[in-house]
């Protein structure tokens, strides 16, 4: 596909968010489109943020547990690209006002201590890791009914719209990262539960699968990058009046509210 219709699926996408309106996905009318050309279009949509003021903070990873996999019917990790305007913060009220058909998972995060560069085993990819922190993420396709392919969802910044770090952050040499069990409560009961293994195996392995596919791209991960490993259990529809919070074993909670 030629960059100028690229761009056009970049600029409908990105109309698409700002109107909060559903839009059939995009292979509907161009099966043609790649994984390749998914990627191109998600940066063409960041570029159109970027010209709004919007600053990059980091990346998130996506579809690396199988539940998530399960859940959206496709069968492999991709990433997405996190800017300043997503990031909510804890204990905040939050209204669901210009999102479509918001759903929230509970997710590890880690902030980057120094850049990190290509394809490298997760111990080495935890090097470059400052701290690390329970996290939440607000999802909220463009697509109607939350239906896509790999492609789709790429092209639509896999999802995102929303992010909130929790308040206490750990070294991850300070705790066992691969097996920690990870609760996300709405009005104080539990309805879904993980363990951070979910995550490829652990957040670390997720790290280093960013990496990896960011290389692949020219790209890397630079230092004071936030990065979200991943949901490890299924994303949960939100409605006003919840109150949702993640706790993650040895990591503290999370949580916000919605009006
Ligand atoms: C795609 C986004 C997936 C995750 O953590 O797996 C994601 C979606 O489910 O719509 O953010
Ligand atoms: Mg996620």
């Amino acid at each position: 596909m030629r960059n100028e219709e690229l761009k056009l699926l970049a600029g409908h996408l990105d109309r698409a968010t700002l109107e909060a309106r559903e839009v059939d996905k995009l292979t509907a009318n161009h099966p043609q489109l790649s994984l390749s050309h998914a990627y191109k279009i998600q940066d063409l949509g960041i570029q159109l943020r970027q010209s709004r003021g919007e600053k990059v903070v980091g990346y998130k990873m996506g579809l690396t547990s199988k539940a998530k996999m399960k859940q959206m019917g496709v069968d492999s990790p991709i990433y997405g690209i996190l800017t300043d305007k997503m990031q909510l913060f804890s204990g905040q009220k939050i209204s669901l006002q210009g999102r479509i058909h918001p759903k929230i998972e509970p997710e590890i995060a880690f902030l980057m201590a120094s850049d990190l560069k290509g394809k490298v085993s997760a111990e080495k990819a935890l090097e470059s890791v400052g701290t690390a922190c329970a996290a939440m993420e607000i999802i909220d396709s463009r697509y109607l009914n939350f239906n896509f392919t790999l492609n789709d969802v790429v092209a639509d910044n896999c999802s995102s719209s929303a992010f909130i770090l929790g308040p206490i952050i750990k070294k991850p040499a300070d705790i066992l990262l691969a097996n920690l069990g990870m609760v996300l409560e709405i009005n104080g009961k539990s309805v879904e539960f993980g363990s951070s293994s979910a995550i490829l195996g652990s957040p670390a392995e997720s790290l280093a699968a960013l990496s990896a596919m960011l290389d692949e791209r020219g790209h890397y991960i630079s230092k004071g990058s936030i990065i979200l490993a991943g949901a490890a259990t299924q994303a949960v529809s939100l409605s006003p009046g919840m109150e949702v919070r993640t706790q993650v074993q040895d990591l503290d909670s999370v949580s916000i509210r919605i009006e």
